[in-house]
């Protein structure tokens, strides 16, 4: 096993993987930018080094200041979480020629899945099922109209780059092809450089479930169950959730089997995750395969018992996998809320600034994977994702009532958050009933965003407002600073006026 291990990452899932480090016995090295020297993750780990400027490109994208000081601290291994370096094949190509092991897969798995065309092939290859549609897509107006026609109407023309919705296009029909073709490529080929697109079957009203998997380099792999993760907003998720409510034991391992064909289609070693669509009856296509750790592990660590960020080390450690596929047995229910600074009242716009007072949820099966404290001042530099809150329970009900009673403990003082916002979401009807797509938020729009549906929570303000002054003036009068213990009259009532959403 590695003595050391470098996290080329910050925040949350900075320190997630530190946790699986120390509970390892493996020393820790973090990177920090110049804003983020007092952040969690540099204070957890065993030893920290600045790399740079607040900017990203400067910092937790800069390849060769992270070797260096991979050099510098003796770390054998470098872990890149998600986001920043994780799916970036040169940064695994260049981690392994200075002679470090990247925690992940190879860079020609990396670059095969990153490559949607070439992915899509595979599949094919392989026999999982994808949308009907084309291969890389290079002719005109007139060649199109060909394809879609042979589709059918509606189509959605993707970035070959691409993947998290950038330089897509939904065709509803021909005569709106030639445009959409045209956007698609220049919006592809400013944002990757490449404007090669290709054309699918669109699927309307989908889920997005994915699969967990796990593959060593012995040749051995499992697939974890599937997550739920149709609850989205402009191609962020924001509610994850497994098993998913329509997933049933015998689909669950067909998905599996797709899975871990999808992973062998491109010699997959590591952790990955293979996305599916789900169409309203029920057929399943392949979507993207991620070739990183993701945001969402932890519900899929709850119900199978498994820790993601350790198997990912011993397997890049050259061990076998600690588990088998038919130990994969799901326990009960797990969902996440993403946690992030931001007013959903002003269209989520960012609301970075100084905590300062912390409540962490806690309680049986709730689990924090944050990174925040207080004093510490959220950067405007990255994502405004502080943390997720992940609820454990023997069925979906309770796994939901729990969410809901972590979020009300939740505190997070001197910063704007989506917690009021989730909750919403999680008491929606059809939120509980699972009549989830990833449409649901703008279906839903009114229900979650109207003045009737945040009343309830500013009576729940106002009444603690009034409790918060109540005790201070009792405390003055007593002269003492301290917060009387005696729940306020004026609290009870106005809980109870806010539940039954009076
Ligand atoms: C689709 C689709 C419908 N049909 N492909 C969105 C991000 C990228 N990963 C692919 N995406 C989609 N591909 C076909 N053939 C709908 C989406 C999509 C979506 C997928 C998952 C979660 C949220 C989404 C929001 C809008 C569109």
């Amino acid at each position: 096993m590695f003595k050391k291990i470098l996290i080329a990452n910050r925040g949350e899932i900075a320190v997630r993987i530190i946790r699986a480090c120390s509970d390892m016995g493996v020393r820790t090295v973090a990177v920090y930018s110049e804003v983020d020297r007092d952040a969690p993750h540099v204070r957890l780990a065993d030893q920290a080094f600045a790399i740079g400027p607040a900017q990203a490109a400067e910092s937790y994208l800069n390849i060769d200041k992270i070797l260096a000081v991979a050099e510098t601290s003796g770390a054998e291994a470098i872990h890149p979480g998600y986001g920043f370096l994780a799916e970036n094949a040169d940064f695994a190509e260049r981690c392994v020629e200075a002679g470090f092991v990247f925690i992940g897969p190879s860079a020609a798995s990396i670059r095969a899945m990153g490559d949607k065309v070439e992915a899509r092939r595979r599949m094919i290859d392989a026999g999982v099922p994808v949308s009907p549609g084309t291969g890389e897509f290079s002719g005109g107006a007139a060649e199109a109209l060909l394809e879609a026609e042979k589709i059918g109407f509606p189509v959605i023309i993707k970035a070959a780059a691409g993947g998290g919705g950038k330089g897509m296009r939904v065709v509803e029909s021909a005569d709106e092809l030639e445009t959409s073709l045209e956007r698609a490529r220049s919006e592809s080929r400013a944002s990757f450089g490449d404007d090669t697109v290709y054309i699918e079957k669109f699927i309307t009203r989908p889920r997005h479930i994915e699969v967990q998997v796990l593959v060593d380099g012995q040749g051995h792999g499992i697939a974890a169950g599937e997550r739920e993760c149709s609850i989205q907003r402009r191609h962020q998720k924001l509610i994850e959730e497994t098993p998913s409510p329509v997933v049933d034991a015998d689909t669950r391992r067909r998905l599996g089997e797709m899975a871990l064909a999808a992973a062998a289609s491109c010699d997959y070693v590591g952790a990955g995750t293979v996305e599916f669509l789900r169409d309203a009856d029920g057929s399943f296509y392949f979507m993207e395969m991620n070739t990183r750790l993701q945001v969402e592990h932890p519900v899929t660590e709850e119900v199978y018992g498994i820790d993601i960020v350790v198997e990912q080390i011993r397997i890049a450690a050259g061990e076998k996998l600690s588990y088998s596929q038919d130990q994969m047995i799901p326990r009960g229910h797990a969902v996440e809320c993403r946690i992030t600074a931001e007013d959903p009242s002003q269209n989520f716009m960012p609301c970075p600034g100084r905590i300062e007072a912390v409540r962490v949820a806690t309680g049986p099966g709730i689990r924090d994977d944050s990174a925040v404290a207080p004093g510490y001042e959220i950067p405007v530099h990255y994502d405004p994702m502080i943390g997720k809150l992940i609820a454990h329970g023997k069925d979906r009900d309770q796994a939901l009532r729990r969410m809901d009673r972590a979020l009300a403990e939740y505190r997070l003082d001197g910063i704007t958050t989506n917690m009021p916002f989730l909750r919403r979401v999680l008491r929606h009807e059809a939120f509980v009933a699972g009549d989830l797509h990833t449409g649901f938020i703008d279906e839903h729009h009114d229900d979650l965003f109207s003045e009737r549906s945040r009343r309830v929570e500013d009576i729940a303000l106002l009444a603690a407002a009034i409790h918060a002054h109540h005790c201070k003036l009792s405390a003055s009068a007593r002269g003492s600073g301290t917060h009387t213990q005696k729940k306020s009259r004026w609290l009870e009532v106005g809980r109870s006026r806010a539940l039954r959403g009076g």
